[in-house]
């Protein structure tokens, strides 16, 4: 059977972008917004307005009127929608009744207008005041026994101030549990980059990537999930810098690229190609790549030096600013070439072309995103590109470094502010030093820790600043119980879904404006601000009227639990929601690195946080960046055993943010109106009588629990992807990864390394759900 024959399956023959992308910035704008809104789309990123919620890759350095991208559009139109949710749609619908609703459907109804509460008898959400609200909720949490019985989870929307005012509270009430989607995301960056360089965080700019000589790319999607960085991919691939990308899956915008800004690209037809070398490494390999690579450039340069050459190696740099040079060596000698090719699935020619490559420029970037993080070796993933990187001194000097690619639009400013189940002392005594309250020192929960606690019944309250946890997270079936049977739990959000009908004994859902609205309070309209992938922080102002009067802002419903809750508290909650330069002002108190914060908002672009690492300032244990072994005890170039399995990869479509579904259709893989497919390459499905447009049940191998866990009846595709390699979209096939199945340093869900088996199914497509039998 071809392709074409199976409905809703094709190919994409165009490059990413191009008219199709402002086709569906149109479609989008149409679809949501009224039309007198559509004018917001003209101030994303721009230096008065608001910071686009779509990603978190930095603004350009000069702002061209269009600086917004198709993906960035979706959600500017999402938030920007002109429907409601108000309280008569709570009065015809029982959360029953909306449970059944798929996720698409509960978003697509629009802004949530009032504050809710559950109501039992009627099983309906019935609206509330909201001082009412604030009041129960406080009393809540009084009564609970211990204040680390309550979870305060957090996305990554929430602005700076709205964050650190979060943190406050729930210190101040007593307690560190801060699950927060980074848990689930870069984690493993968090954990791993601070012991190979001494900060978490990435250490380029974007100005870097105009004086690299080389990209390294490896598992990230970035015309569908940072749409704005193709730019910038674009201008290296046009000035000739090699774009070296390690992905399983063939992903067009890697390929090549026409930009909508480009009028010749758009009319004369020519695209950019963006990848001059483009690999296709089996799915959780690429510790098997960068040992590789490495292996080959230390016999490179082991040859060069023979010859009587300087070798490849920054030699000056390994010895003046490195630790752990000769683990690294031996390490890599005693792992063999057969070993690297069976876990890579790479050749040893590809490998060896890969390594010369990046031996020949002067100055090399490597970004990453979730194809590295998500894995059970997550985090010695990223200890080993950072490896590589320090091997030629491509740390700390311009055209050079590391490039997390963040997800949410301010997680790293939320980390930056406090949101973090493991602060460190000095921040904690900083807090103590600015309030005069006893900030709670034991360790506090990360996502899945926090899920593991209320399942058992150990926490008994979640609050949840924005995000759709239950969803995300990992066996969503057991999060789902575990978050019905609390005594409280409460959704600050902007739009319906699925966590907001997970109702236990008191269930409140309090409506928040978003980035795009504007924030009036005592003292007049108020600027947040963010801090992006490159550690730039810079204001955010929202310009259109709120979606419904009754919102209110989130630093202010986290300021009116917080005054409920703790009616003694030390904070100054109402004088710092008159006026956010006041919090920020508190910020700066607490966080030296913030010093003149409100001055320097005021600067184009913002300013930049402090990265030592960038500067050469290496704050680990050694006081060097260390070369770091990757973990024998973990395995990290271990391959399931099980017979005929194949490692899925749950990844995103082009229709959708995370568990925020804007629909059906994954334009760049030639998929339309449909969301039950698995990719699988062609001669994997030939090996086990399968052909293209087969109907399969996908089952996860046994994870050392009884469950068995089942994704029904799914259309298989042949896809452009490597040997022994699958993928599915999230978050419909979550229900596939144990909650156990995690990166066992950084706690990050594995949601790209699940081992499965296919089998063929009887009966039709349906849609996507996981049975857990
Ligand atoms: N429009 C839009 N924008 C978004 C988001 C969104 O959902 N929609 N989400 C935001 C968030 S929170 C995040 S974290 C980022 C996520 O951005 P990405 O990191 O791009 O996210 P994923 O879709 O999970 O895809 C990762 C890529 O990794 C590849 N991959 C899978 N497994 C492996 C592997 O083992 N090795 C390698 N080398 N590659 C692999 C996949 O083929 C895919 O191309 O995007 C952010 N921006
Ligand atoms: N299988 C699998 N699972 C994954 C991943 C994966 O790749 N595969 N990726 C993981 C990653 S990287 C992440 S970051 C998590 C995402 O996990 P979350 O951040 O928890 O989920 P989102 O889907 O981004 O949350 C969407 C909801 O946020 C609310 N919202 C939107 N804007 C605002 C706002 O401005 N304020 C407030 N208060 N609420 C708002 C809306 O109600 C919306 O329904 O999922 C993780 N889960
Ligand atoms: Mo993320």
């Amino acid at each position: 059977m071809g392709k074409k024959d199976v409905p809703g399956i094709g190919e994409y023959g165009g490059p990413a972008g191009g008219w199709g992308a402002l086709q569906a910035v149109a479609k989008a704008i149409r679809g949501q917004m009224a039309v007198d809104h559509s004018v917001i789309m003209l101030q994303v990123n721009q230096p008065q307005g608001f910071d686009c919620p779509g990603c978190a890759w930095p603004d350009p350095r000069e702002h061209s009127s269009f600086e917004f991208c198709e993906n960035g559009a979706k959600a500017v139109s999402w938030e920007a929608t002109n429907k409601r949710v108000t309280p008569a749609f709570f009065a015809e619908h029982t959360v029953s009744e909306l449970w059944e609703w798929d996720d698409f459907k509960l978003e697509f109804e629009g802004r949530l207008t009032h504050p809710m509460v559950y109501d039992a008898a009627t099983d309906k959400y019935v609206p509330i005041a909201w001082d009412e609200a604030f009041r129960r909720i406080g009393q809540i949490l009084r009564e609970l026994p211990d204040a680390n019985m309550a979870e305060f989870y957090a996305s990554g929307r929430a602005s700076n101030e709205a964050a650190f005012l979060y943190q406050l509270f729930a210190r101040e009430y007593g307690t560190n549990n801060f699950p927060d989607c980074s848990n689930m995301c870069h984690e493993a960056t968090s954990v791993g980059l601070p012991q190979s360089i001494g900060v978490g965080k990435g250490t380029v700019t974007l100005d870097d990537f105009y004086a690299c000589d080389a990209i390294f790319s490896f598992g990230h999607n970035p015309g569908t999930n940072h749409p704005r960085m193709m730019a910038t991919l674009r201008a290296a691939a046009l000035r000739g810098a090699p774009v070296v990308v390690f992905n399983p899956l063939k992903e067009r915008s890697l390929e090549r690229f026409k930009s909508p800004q480009s009028a010749i690209e758009m009319t004369v037809g020519k695209a950019v190609p963006i990848a001059t070398h483009y690999y296709q490494p089996k799915v959780g390999g690429d510790c098997g790549v960068v040992k590789g690579i490495m292996k080959a450039l230390l016999a490179a340069d082991a040859a060069a030096v023979a010859a009587g050459g300087a070798g490849l190696l920054d030699r000056d740099f390994i010895r003046d600013h490195t630790s752990g040079y000769a683990a690294l060596q031996a390490d890599l000698d005693g792992t063999s070439w057969e070993e690297i090719l069976e876990v890579s699935g790479l050749s040893r020619e590809q490998i060896e072309e890969a390594a010369a490559v990046y031996a020949k420029a002067e100055r090399v970037i490597v970004c990453y995103g979730m194809g590295i993080t998500q894995h059970r070796h997550g985090t010695s993933n990223v200890q080993q590109l950072a490896n590589l990187l320090l091997l030629r001194g491509n740390m700390g000097r311009e055209g050079a470094g590391i490039c997390p690619l963040r997800g949410h639009s301010n997680v790293q400013g939320d980390r930056t502010v406090g949101i973090t189940e493991i602060p460190t002392g000095g921040f904690l005594d900083a807090l103590e030093r600015v309030y005069g309250f006893q900030a709670p020192r034991e360790h506090g929960h990360g996502a899945v820790a926090a899920i593991e606690a209320m399942r058992d019944g150990r926490s008994k309250a979640l609050i949840c600043l924005g995000g759709n946890l239950p969803v995300a997270m990992s066996d969503p079936d057991v999060c789902f119980e575990a978050i019905r049977g609390l005594a409280l739990n409460v959704n600050i959000a902007t739009k319906l879904n699925r966590s907001h009908l997970l109702v236990g004994q008191n269930s409140f859902l309090l409506p928040c404006l978003g980035r795009t609205e504007l924030d009036v309070q005592a003292t007049g309209p108020q600027s947040v601000t963010v801090e992006d992938s490159m550690s730039m922080v810079h204001a955010s102002r929202g310009s259109l009227p709120p979606a419904s009067p009754e919102l209110k802002s989130e630093p202010a419903i986290v300021a009116g639990i917080a005054r409920a809750t703790l009616p003694q508290s030390q904070v100054p909650w109402e004088s710092y929601i008159e006026d956010y330069s006041r919090i920020r002002d508190a910020i700066e108190q607490v966080f030296p690195d913030f010093a003149r914060y409100n001055e320097r908002i005021g600067q184009p672009r913002g300013f930049r946080l402090d990265v030592p690492a960038s500067r050469r300032e290496w704050r680990t244990d050694t006081g060097r960046a260390n070369f770091l072994v990757a973990d024998a005890g973990q395995r990290p170039l271990a391959r399931p055993e099980v017979k005929d399995a194949l490692v899925l990869a749950t990844v995103r479509s082009h229709d959708q943010y995370n568990t925020t579904i804007y629909g059906k259709n994954d334009r760049y893989r030639g998929i339309t109106g449909r969301r039950d497919v698995i990719f699988v390459n062609g001669d994997d499905l030939a090996e086990r009588g399968l052909q293209h447009g087969d109907i399969v049940d996908v089952e996860a191998v046994a994870e050392g629990d009884d469950a068995r866990r089942v994704l029904r009846q799914v259309v298989a595709v042949a896809f452009d992807i490597s040997r022994g390699s699958v993928a599915a979209y999230y978050p419909e096939a979550n229900g596939l990864v144990a909650l156990s199945n995690i990166d066992g340093r950084s706690g990050t869900p594995s949601y790209k390394s699940v081992p499965v088996v296919l089998r063929k199914a009887a009966g039709e497509a349906r849609d996507l759900s996981v049975e857990r039998v």
